[in-house]
């Protein structure tokens, strides 16, 4: 039962309770997502959080530097309904003895040292760390785009019809031709139907990940069977070879 990144489903309420989850606020009287222009960013150096996606206490929709991305890696690491999580953790050398793990920073430093979460609830809890870490880690490093192939730096509709796509067909599972339902349910937040699957995509900044001067739109995927509990989640980048596309997601 191979199943692409965005075959899988969950139902929308997993945005407020499933472990995919994610933290969505809505402010009606926010601005429109500024151009990539280097003019319209509050600071040249920034990269800008694209929608309202939260991964971790006091992240906001604004434009930060890689410091200030840095500083959020020692901020609480919230979950679904917006609470700061706790994980434990145990190492190689901890005999079974857990470490309580709050922020990436500590997340990230106990992984390195080789821990894992035991516990199936630990592991549960540790998607939102896996999410919330490895965006911020490419945060860090990310640069303003200089050119992009993304509209105004956001996907639109056609952009995630074409991901959707190129995963079914790859995968092998429907046709190329099977019914591909997309519906925007935020600013920068998707909902994919392929048949019985759903996969929500959170688009969650814009900017040069990869060095190459061009913008690749980072994304958190998260896929599962309709109507279970169950749900994988993926960090990865939204990228397009021309402005006419397709454009594939490739998982970090
Ligand atoms: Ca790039």
């Amino acid at each position: 039962m191979a199943r692409g990144l965005i075959m899988g489903l969950g139902a929308i309420g997993a945005l407020a309770a499933g472990v995919g989850g994610v933290v969505v606020t809505r402010n009606m009287n926010a601005p429109a997502p500024a151009p990539i222009a280097a003019a319209m960013r509050a600071a040249p150096e920034t990269v800008c959080i694209e929608s309202n996606v939260r991964l971790v206490e006091g992240m906001t929709r604004s434009c930060l530097t890689g410091a200030q991305y840095e500083a959020l890696r020692d901020r609480a690491v919230i979950g679904g309904d917006g609470a700061a999580l706790e994980v434990n953790l145990a190492g190689p050398a901890d005999a079974g003895a857990a470490s309580v793990v709050r922020t990436c920073a500590e997340y990230d430093a106990m992984v390195a040292g080789g821990a894992y979460a035991l516990s199936n609830a630990d592991i549960r809890r540790e998607e939102y760390f896996k999410r919330a870490c490895g965006a911020l880690a490419l945060l860090v490093k990310a640069r303003p785009a200089q050119a992009t192939h993304f509209a105004g730096g956001e996907a639109d509709a056609a952009d995630v019809r074409s991901m959707a796509n190129a995963d079914a067909i790859s995968f092998g599972e429907g046709s190329p031709a099977a019914a591909v339902d997309v519906a925007e349910v935020d600013d920068g937040v998707w909902k994919v139907r392929i048949g019985q699957g759903e996969t929500m995509v959170f688009e969650i900044a814009h900017a040069d990940f990869t060095g190459d001067g061009v913008g690749e739109i980072l994304a958190y995927l998260s896929t599962g069977p309709t109507g279970g509990t169950a749900r994988v989640g993926s960090i990865g980048f939204m990228e397009k070879p021309s402005a006419g596309g397709p454009c594939t997601f490739n998982p970090r």
